[in-house]
């Protein structure tokens, strides 16, 4: 599941000169030992951005996601992108998560480097749910557009790509509008993305289910090494 999405990133990123980085043989791709799940892991990095990580969850009809997270380069004030998307096969539920999550909050900040998701919410309704659980704080790092669906699967088939497509349009159009600081210096950009990696290895709520599926060894390797490398 996904893999237009996965298509849709790769060939971006491809277009934009990225460079494949090489990662360890136990992120590539892991299986647990019935092959249950399988996990896939890819890195890229160019002159903007430092790191742009991308996760394929493949739990088979139980569970599948797709989690991506783009940093800037330091000297880039420019918001993190942050995807989280999740279908629960059993309650045939969708979770999606689209942001351009943003470094400080600041009004003029978020109008700026946000706001322009505003539209992709007035087109695809179902994306419009602002209401966070209790997992995240709303306020840090996450903006006041965040693109939420808690949806079914007519929003998975008819609207999820289109959405991604353009969130990604969006994103990327940020590098060409807003190409010099005018809020924060490199060693805040720096702090705020270690903070960031920080607070997110701290609530997300993967790590229970990584634990589960491939072991507790492997999760701390990969939590450290691969998703939160500044924490
Ligand atoms: C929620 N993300 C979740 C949940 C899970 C994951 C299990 C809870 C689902 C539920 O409410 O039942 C799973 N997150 C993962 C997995 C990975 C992961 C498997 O990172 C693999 C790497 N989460 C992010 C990013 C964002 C994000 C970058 O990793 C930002 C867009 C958001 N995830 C996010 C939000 C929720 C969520 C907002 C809902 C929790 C809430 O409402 O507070």
């Amino acid at each position: 599941m996904f893999e237009s999405i996965l298509d849709a990133l790769h060939t971006n990123l491809k277009e934009r000169d990225f460079r494949k980085i090489e990662l360890p043989y136990e992120f590539t791709k892991y299986q647990n030992d019935d092959s249950n799940y399988c996990i896939r892991n890819w890195q890229f990095e160019s002159s903007l951005y430092r790191k742009w990580r991308i996760t394929k969850l493949d739990g088979g009809r139980k569970l599948q996601v797709l989690n991506t997270v783009a940093y800037p380069s330091f000297k880039r004030e420019k918001p993190i992108l942050g995807v989280d998307i999740l279908w629960f096969g059993a309650s045939q539920k969708l979770l999606a998560v689209l942001d351009c999550q943003p470094l400080i909050q600041n009004q003029i900040y978020l109008n700026q480097y946000c706001s322009s998701l505003e539209f992709i919410k007035q087109k695809y309704s179902h994306f419009d749910n602002k209401k966070m659980n209790n997992i995240y704080d709303s306020n840090k790092y996450f903006s006041p557009w965040v693109i939420i669906c808690r949806g079914n699967k007519r929003n998975l088939e008819d609207d999820l790509c289109k959405v991604f497509r353009l969130f990604l349009d969006e994103y990327f159009k940020l590098d060409n509008i807003f190409q010099k600081n005018q809020f924060m210096e490199e060693s805040q950009v720096k702090e705020k993305q270690i903070d960031y990696d920080k607070y997110s290895l701290e609530k997300d709520p993967a790590d229970k289910l990584f634990k589960n599926f491939f072991g507790e060894m492997w999760t701390e390797n990969f939590v450290n090494n691969f998703l939160f490398t500044l924490s």
